[in-house]
């Protein structure tokens, strides 16, 4: 047993916003979003990732009073009431200072602290931070998508976004890695990145993967199927992140992937 490999581990997405694609609308209401932040944490999560801006491709931004009045009730509320590591998925500086002031202990940030002002206020807490990558920006980043080697250019964007967090004073043990499976991605390129994982690894930080209920999972399933009907195909996807390495999983359905993870760690 103990020489395996820790299991990653599951960070459960907590929707805010009325217009996500998966969810759309289901938890709105901070007492319904606090319920469901109970429930994963319930079902095995460690993360509960608040997300008050919807990044689907194509999605609009919100104004920073609108962020701030969907996601702050909920990470206080949360805080009070579990001992999960509460993340704030944001790229906005005001966000990520208030929810860390509310109780969050990681900054989710799918532009990598590129906005002004983000790296000093991350900066400025204790809290972990996940940089990811994307291409563009949601509005457009699915249009036409192109890289010459898509494996080294995310991976050398992450490794300068390492380099800026260090160099804000971000320790480096508080980062974590994201390719940013399906920001500015087509098919191909998300393939290609999730084959080659490990070659993403910048100085042994640790990798998160986010591919739950993804086109790309539909896309493998040979329909064009709603997001609720991918949730097998993105349970045995996350099986394969853990095995290549992948330390955080961020994922819809957290029980089946806790139950997934629970065979594997037996069977490995
Ligand atoms: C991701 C994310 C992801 C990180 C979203 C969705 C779209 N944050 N936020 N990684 N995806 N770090 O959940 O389908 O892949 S929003």
């Amino acid at each position: 047993m103990s020489h395996h490999a820790a299991l990653p581990q599951i960070m459960g997405i907590l929707n805010v916003t009325p217009d996500s694609f998966s969810d759309g609308g289901r938890f709105l209401a901070p007492r319904q979003a606090i319920e469901r932040a109970l429930a994963m944490v319930e079902e095995g999560a460690d993360i509960i990732d608040v997300g008050g801006e919807s990044t689907r491709p194509g999605a609009a931004g919100v104004s920073l009073q609108e962020e701030l009045d969907r996601v702050i009730p909920v990470v206080e509320a949360i805080a009070a009431r579990v001992d999960a590591l509460i993340s704030v998925d944001t790229s906005k500086p005001e966000v990520m200072r208030e929810a860390c002031a509310a109780g969050a202990g990681m900054i989710n940030d799918v532009f990598a602290l590129q906005a002004p002002g983000a790296l000093a206020v991350a900066a400025g807490t204790k809290a972990r931070v996940c940089l990811m990558h994307m291409q563009g920006e949601p509005r457009g980043m699915q249009v036409d998508p192109r890289y010459d080697d898509v494996v080294a250019e995310v991976r050398n964007f992450l490794a300068a976004r390492v380099a800026a967090c260090l160099e804000a004073g971000i320790p480096r043990d508080h980062l974590v890695l994201d390719p940013g499976f399906g920001f500015g991605k087509t098919h191909e390129h998300n393939l290609a990145l999730f084959r080659q994982l490990p070659a993403l690894v910048v100085d042994g930080l640790p990798l998160l993967v986010g591919v739950s209920r993804k086109s790309m999972i539909g896309k493998m399933l040979g329909d064009d199927r709603p997001p609720r009907e991918r949730i097998t195909g993105s349970v045995a996807a996350a099986l394969l992140a853990a095995q290549r390495g992948a330390r955080i999983l961020r994922v819809h359905d957290v029980g089946a992937t806790r139950d997934a993870l629970r065979v594997l760690a037996a069977l490995a």
